[in-house]
């Protein structure tokens, strides 16, 4: 049997790529099971909603969300689980990404967010966040991540 998906990254349009394929890559290189995928809030909101149902159905433990602009993905999708959503705002809008940022960051009380930095910083510790989510219960992975530190010595 395959094993189950842990970590799910969804990216608002194929314009947010270049930024959340920072994600993707710090996640395959500690070893996380993740896999990126294209959909809209706005644009597709029935088929997001089933990916998320989906995605929930294959074991998926962590959602990450890039979106730019008013950026509801990662709102969207904390709407329909109970999973932890991280939150990526990327600057296709307003400069610096501001408008996506306070639309991450302003989630209403009871529907946290996670929201890291803009960009490509933030995209990479979203993924660095979510390995250090699931080293909660995976001594593995908290090795994985000390190695990551270990070589930041000297920078
Ligand atoms: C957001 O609108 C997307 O996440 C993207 O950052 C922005 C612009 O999308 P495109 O018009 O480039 O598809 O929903």
């Amino acid at each position: 049997m395959a094993e189950a998906l842990q970590v799910a990254i969804v990216m608002g349009s194929e314009s947010d790529r270049e930024v959340m394929e920072v994600c993707l890559k710090e996640l395959e290189r500690l070893g996380v099971r993740c896999e990126l995928v294209t959909s809209s809030a706005h644009r597709q909101p029935e088929a997001t909603a089933d990916y998320v149902r989906e995605a929930v159905g294959r074991g998926v433990k962590i959602f990450i969300a890039g979106a730019g602009m008013s950026a509801a993905l990662p709102g969207f999708i904390a709407a329909h689980t109970t999973l932890p959503v991280i939150g990526v705002p990327i600057a296709s809008g307003l400069p610096g990404g501001i408008d996506a940022l306070f639309s991450m960051v302003q989630m209403p009380p009871g529907v946290p967010v996670a929201t890291v930095s803009v960009g490509k910083a933030g995209a990479r510790n979203a993924a660095i966040l979510a390995a250090e989510i699931l080293a909660i219960t995976d001594g593995k992975l908290t090795g994985k991540l000390e190695e990551v530190r270990e070589g930041w010595k000297g920078r």
